[in-house]
């Protein structure tokens, strides 16, 4: 196998062996590089890209099955395989892309078709999510035909460079499709303090970004004595109106999604994946692991949606109510103690509040905003971001998202000025929210993103995260730190003209970082 899209990736490499770190088998890899030569094929056969619905979704759901940590099933992956080929061909298109022709390249062309590639397996999530709130962008899967008719052709670094750029830009608006797509549904997020207990009785803990699945099993469980508690990349739906609502959704618990061995081993409950990022289950839960859209796993129980995409979670509440959860209530904290989290930070409730944090700027008593965000991982060099949150000096304000706040969300960093210092924006592609609040703030101060007193301190994991940092250039933002390492699909070529057109650099210490982003 040959797989080099995580930031997990063996020896900061590839995953090269029978399996990945991952636990991704090499069969399921292998299946994974068909599925996506045969969407190089639908991409490039006579009516791709133009409003077949059908190939859009397969589009959709093909890219997003690719995803690190979505899909381990190998009869899932071929089937899906087999539906897009089917489709192809019905559209005059015979011969599949070979992925090895990808992985053997010359690296810089190689390292710009990947970065094209994964990224656009990102956009493809957030597309997906969106359609499923009934919210899609044509320009956005019109790209993904552009974009994977270039992964198929001779291309040169001139004409892929401007294609990775534009991915940034149409991640930009399948974000905004997507944040209109929840907002619409569930209203504007508002401030919320999450608790981290679970309350006895029969409860089921939701995990992945799905808003749309957790709204239909709230709906599902309303009277049936069984709670709800968020995982993961799901806490920021306690701050939306239209799921907050629901008196069984009770708080959150566990931390981010490396930890869910750890976290759901002796739970006396079912868990609900949405999408990313799943682990090979252990024994000791694997019948209680339910899985939706794109997740799967062998052996899990998965929920399926009907014909007008309505899913029924009737076994998944069944497995719950037979668990009992526990006898007593359980009070649980963050990775740092904290017993509560607060989320729900997103553009309209810190727009609502521009004028303090105007005031705070000009009166010097914020000095820098820092956008401490991304995702969380195994490696232990992630104890960085902690690190930096907790050295942060008490006049920098720190914006997060995703699931790399798990490291420090708990942490109690007092206020200026009446405003918290960690503001947590919500999901990954809430970065949309973040950079809204950027522009916003540039605006106000009447200068350029780059001329802010703002910095980017990013952690990134899988193919979201790369979509995002693909955004962030295209809007031409410089000076971004990564980590906790670079991605092995970035090559020496490749990284230097970032270096030199963004000045895109590598976390060293938080000590360090931090005395050259605030001097
Ligand atoms: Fe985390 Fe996983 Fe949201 Fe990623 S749950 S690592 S960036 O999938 O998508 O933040
Ligand atoms: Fe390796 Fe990451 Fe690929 Fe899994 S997704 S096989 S860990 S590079």
């Amino acid at each position: 196998m040959f797989c080099f899209q995580c930031e997990q990736t063996a020896g900061c490499t590839a995953c090269t062996g029978a399996a990945g770190v991952c636990g991704k088998t090499a069969d399921v890899a292998r299946l994974q590089d068909e599925l996506t030569g045969a969407l190089v094929a639908l991409a490039r056969s006579e009516n791709g890209g133009k409003g077949d619905s059908e190939s859009d979704g397969l589009m959709l759901e093909g890219m997003f099955a690719c995803v690190s940590n979505v899909s381990f099933d190998p009869e899932a992956i071929a089937a899906l395989e087999r539906r897009v080929r089917a489709k192809a061909v019905a559209l005059g298109e015979f011969d599949l892309y070979d992925m090895g022709l990808l992985w053997g390249a010359q690296e810089d062309i190689r390292s710009l078709k990947s970065l094209l590639l994964f990224g656009m397996r990102g956009v493809a999530a957030y597309a997906y999510h969106a359609q499923m709130l009934g919210k899609s962008d044509p320009a956005v899967t019109a790209f993904l035909y552009e974009g994977m008719r270039a992964v198929g052709s001779d291309l040169g670094m001139d004409e892929l460079l401007p294609l990775v750029l534009k991915c940034g830009e149409v991640n930009l608006a399948a974000m905004a499709a997507l944040e209109d797509a929840n907002i619409s549904a569930y209203g504007k997020p508002e401030p919320a303090t999450v608790e981290l207990k679970v309350e006895a009785g029969p409860f089921i803990v939701v995990t992945g970004h799905d808003l749309h699945d957790l709204k239909q099993l709230l709906e599902q469980t309303e009277g049936r004595g069984v709670n709800v508690y968020t995982h993961g990349e799901m806490l920021p739906a306690n701050a939306y109106p239209a799921l907050r609502k629901y008196p069984h959704l009770k708080g959150n618990y566990g931390t981010a999604w490396h930890n869910q061995r750890k976290e759901f081993k002796d739970l006396p409950a079912p868990i609900l994946w949405t999408t990313n990022c799943l682990l090979k289950p252990d024994e000791s839960y694997a019948d209680r692991v339910f899985t939706t859209g794109p997740v799967s796993f062998p052996g899990a129980h998965v929920v399926e949606a009907g014909e007008d995409g309505a899913k029924d979670f009737s076994a998944l509440i069944d497995k719950a109510l037979e668990l009992g959860g526990w006898a007593a209530d359980r009070a649980f904290a963050g990775i740092n103690g904290g017993t509560s989290v607060t989320t729900g930070f997103g553009y309209d409730t810190v727009m609502s509040v521009a004028s303090a944090v105007i005031d705070a700027v000009k009166s010097g008593d914020i000095k820098r905003f820092i956008l401490l965000a991304g995702c969380d991982g195994m490696r232990k060099e992630r104890s960085y971001y902690t690190d930096f949150a907790k050295l942060a000096p008490s006049d920098s304000v720190i914006l997060t998202l995703a699931c790399g706040k798990y490291r420090f969300n708990d942490l109690d960093l007092g206020s200026i000025a009446g405003i918290p210092r960690l503001l947590d924006v919500g999901q990954c592609n809430d970065a949309y929210g973040a950079i809204k609040i950027a522009l916003a703030l540039a605006d106000a101060f009447g200068c350029g993103v780059n001329d802010l007193p703002l910095s980017m301190v990013l952690s990134w994991y899988e193919q979201k995260a790369v979509c995002i940092l693909l955004t962030l250039l295209h809007l031409g933002i410089k000076g971004i730190y990564l980590g906790p390492t670079l991605p092995a699909f970035v090559s020496p070529g490749v990284l230097q003209v970032l270096v030199d057109n963004y000045g895109i650099r590598p976390i060293s210490t938080p000590e360090a970082d931090l005395a050259q982003i605030m001097g």
